[in-house]
């Protein structure tokens, strides 16, 4: 089981990262992409997505030609652990406007 991540813990790896958003109603955290076009989006997400299978790890996101919206959460506990902090760094760590 993944544990949760709560409290001073939690607020710590947040604090690490750059512009996500604590999503409101469930446990989670967003940000918002933006790209010149659909090419250079879906560049991004085949980044993203070769990351994610290689952490087992995979995102929630919606792409609409240069927007890609990501939400992390994991599923396994129903909520926010490290795995979301590492995915959610190596996005930032791709320098990409947001
Ligand atoms: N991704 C996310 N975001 N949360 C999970 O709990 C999760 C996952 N679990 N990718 C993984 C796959 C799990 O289902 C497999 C079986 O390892």
């Amino acid at each position: 089981m993944v544990e949760k991540l709560i409290g001073d813990g939690r607020a710590e790896a947040l604090a690490k990262l750059d512009g996500w958003r604590e999503v409101s109603g469930r446990d989670a955290i967003k940000k918002t992409f933006r790209f010149v076009d659909f090419n250079a989006a879906w560049a991004f997400m085949n980044r993203v997505a070769l990351r994610a299978e290689k952490l087992d790890h995979h995102p929630e996101w919606f792409n609409v030609y240069g927007t890609v919206e990501i939400t992390l959460s994991t599923h396994d506990c129903d909520g926010l652990s490290q795995r979301d902090i590492a995915l959610a760094a190596f996005i930032d760590g791709l320098g990409v406007p947001s």
